[in-house]
This record gives C-alpha cells, structure tokens and sequence, in this order.
C-alpha cells in the first residue's frame, strides 16, 4: 500500500472540549505519530461553520449541527504525516459513537446523548481534497 505526506484538518467539537478531552484527542494523534504544525482554540462562526459544512445544506440535521457546532469553544489542528487523512479517519472511528468501534475515539469516549445532531467528539477531512479546502477555511 502506498500513501503519502499529507495535512489534515482535525476538531475538537464543542462536546469534546466541553468534556476535557483536548487532551485525550492530541495524545492520541502524536502516540500515533502524527505532527500537530497548527493548534487554536476558537469560538466559531456561524459563516465558517456554513462554509465547512456547505455540503451538508438542506439535510435534517444541517441547523442543529451548526449550532451545535457555536454551542462553546473548539480546537481546531492541521496534523501532518503519511497518510494521515484516512488515518486519522481511523482513529477517529464511524461517525455514530453508538456503533464506532471500541479503541476509537467515538467508540471509546462518545455515546448517544439523544440530541438532535450526533455528537461525536472530533471532526477528520475526508479526503485530499477535503482537507486542503477545511485548512484554507480554519487556517486562513
Ligand atoms: P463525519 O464527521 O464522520 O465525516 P459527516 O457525514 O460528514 O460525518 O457528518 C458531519 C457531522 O454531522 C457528523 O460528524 C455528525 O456530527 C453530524 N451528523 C451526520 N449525520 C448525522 C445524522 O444522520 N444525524 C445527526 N447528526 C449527523
């Protein structure tokens, strides 16, 4: 399998954060051997988080995961490393914390709180392409 140097767009969501788990998400980016290069923690706006999710618009849960998104500080990081897009994706874990994987970060530390919008502790870019447009949002 090849891969390459790549940057990714990683955040702490507000339930993360909220929840002291800055710390926890870091610790297991760099055990993993990835380079945090970017790291601030910012209180969104409602115009960056429209442009992030701009393909979400018009899906049921669009609204209440923007606002979701505002309800408190975030951390947002550009991680470097081989291959990093899909492996932080991996790390990560399915986007629904009650079926992720034990060992993930979802798996292991998010669940169903009954809200209207998934709260799962971490946003990854998806792909190559993904990223470079998320870091130009999060990291102008
Ligand atoms: P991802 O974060 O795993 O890439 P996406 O499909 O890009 O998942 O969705 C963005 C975010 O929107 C998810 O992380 C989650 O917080 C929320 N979300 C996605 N699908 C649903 C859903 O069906 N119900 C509620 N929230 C959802």
């Amino acid at each position: 399998m090849s891969s390459q140097q790549e940057q990714t767009l990683v955040l702490v969501k507000p339930d993360g954060v909220r929840r002291n788990l800055i710390g926890e998400v870091l610790a297991r980016i760099e055990r993993k051997g990835y380079v945090v290069t970017g790291l601030k923690l910012v209180q969104a706006e409602r115009a960056t988080l429209e442009q992030h999710y701009e393909e979400h618009v018009g899906k049921p849960f669009y609204e209440p995961l923007v606002e979701f998104m505002m309800s408190g500080p975030i951390v947002a990081a550009r991680v470097e490393g081989n291959g990093v897009i899909e492996g932080f994706r991996s790390l990560a874990g399915a986007t629904n914390p009650t079926s992720a994987a034990p060992g993930t970060i979802r798996g292991d530390l998010g669940r169903d709180w009954g809200a209207k919008v998934m709260e799962n502790i971490v946003h990854g870019s998806d792909s190559v392409e993904s990223a470079e447009r998320e870091l130009g949002i999060w990291f102008a």
